[in-house]
C-alpha cells in the first residue's frame, strides 16, 4: 500500500511551552523520540525517531486550524483552544490529562458587579458569549490578546474570563476567582480526512497514546463512523 497520501508522515501540531514539555514524556513512552527542543532552538518542524512522524511547532492557538485543514493529521490543544475554536472539523479521541487547569470568572477583590450590563474582557470571545448566554445574561465583551489581569484593575472592564492554574497570577494582581466556566485539559484531536484515509496508523498511533497516558485519564470515545 503506497498511495501519496501514505506517504506523508504523520504530522502532528502542538505548540512549545507547557504543552510540549508535557506531551513529550507521553510520546516517548509510546515509543517516539522526539529530535530538537523547541525552547532551545528556532525549527518549526522536527523530526522523530520514528521516520514516518513529525512535529510542527505552532502558537497554541493555530494547532486546531492546522488540523481541521489537513495541514497537520493530529493536534495537540487544550480543551479551553478547543472550546474557543469550535470542533465540527474534527475528532477529539483523547484526553491526555495535561496542561491541566481551570476557565474562570474572575474579578477586583470586593468587586460589585453593576446591576447594568457586565463588561468583560478574554480572549475567549465565544466561549464567554456561550457560558453568560446559558444564564440569561447579555454581557458586553472586550477582546483581549493578552495580560487579561489588568483589565479590571485599570475599569477597562468588571471581570474576566481566563485559565486558572495556582491562581498565583490572579493573586498577584488583587483578583479573586468567582465562576468556574470549565475544567481544562490537552486533548489529542485527529483531522477527520486523515482518520478516514489513514484510518490504520492514525488509530495505531492513537493507541499508542492512550497507552502512554497513566491512570485512566484518557477518555476513549474515539468518533468512528
Ligand atoms: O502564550 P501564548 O499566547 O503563546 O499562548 P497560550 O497562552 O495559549 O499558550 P500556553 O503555552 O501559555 O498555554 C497552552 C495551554 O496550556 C493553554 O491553552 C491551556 O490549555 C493550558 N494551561 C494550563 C495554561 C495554564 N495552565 C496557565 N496557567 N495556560 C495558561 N496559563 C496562564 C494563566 O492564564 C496565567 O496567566 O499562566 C499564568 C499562570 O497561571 P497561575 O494561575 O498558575 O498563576
Ligand atoms: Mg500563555
Amino acid at each position: 500500500m503506497s498511495t501519496a497520501t501514505q506517504q506523508r508522515p504523520l504530522t502532528i501540531a502542538l505548540s512549545k511551552g507547557r504543552i510540549f514539555r508535557e506531551t513529550l514524556p507521553l510520546l516517548e513512552r509510546a515509543g517516539i523520540e522526539v529530535h530538537g527542543d523547541p525552547d532551545s532552538s528556532r525549527k518549526l518542524v522536527l523530526e522523530t525517531s520514528v521516520a514516518d512522524v513529525r512535529l510542527l511547532i505552532l502558537r497554541a492557538s493555530d494547532v486546531p486550524t492546522y488540523v481541521e485543514y489537513g495541514a497537520a493529521d493530529l493536534g495537540v490543544a487544550g480543551k479551553d483552544v478547543l472550546m474557543e475554536h469550535g470542533g465540527d472539523g474534527l475528532y477529539e479521541p483523547l484526553d491526555l490529562g495535561i496542561a491541566r487547569c481551570r476557565l474562570m470568572t474572575a474579578a477586583r477583590e470586593g468587586a460589585v458587579m453593576p446591576d447594568g450590563r457586565l463588561r468583560v474582557a478574554t480572549k475567549y470571545i465565544n466561549t464567554t458569549r456561550r457560558f453568560f448566554a446559558g444564564r440569561g445574561q447579555q454581557v458586553e465583551l472586550i477582546k483581549l490578546y493578552g495580560s487579561m489581569e489588568l483589565a479590571p484593575v485599570l475599569g477597562l472592564a468588571d471581570c474576566i474570563v481566563d485559565v486558572v492554574d495556582t491562581g498565583g497570577t490572579l493573586r498577584a494582581n488583587g483578583l479573586v476567582a468567582r465562576e468556574h466556566v470549565a475544567d481544562i485539559s490537552s486533548r489529542l484531536i485527529v483531522n477527520k480526512v486523515a482518520f478516514k484515509t489513514r484510518n490504520r496508523r492514525v488509530r495505531e498511533f492513537i493507541d499508542a497514546l492512550r497507552q502512554a497516558v497513566p491512570g485512566d485519564k484518557a477518555a476513549s470515545a474515539v468518533a468512528q463512523e
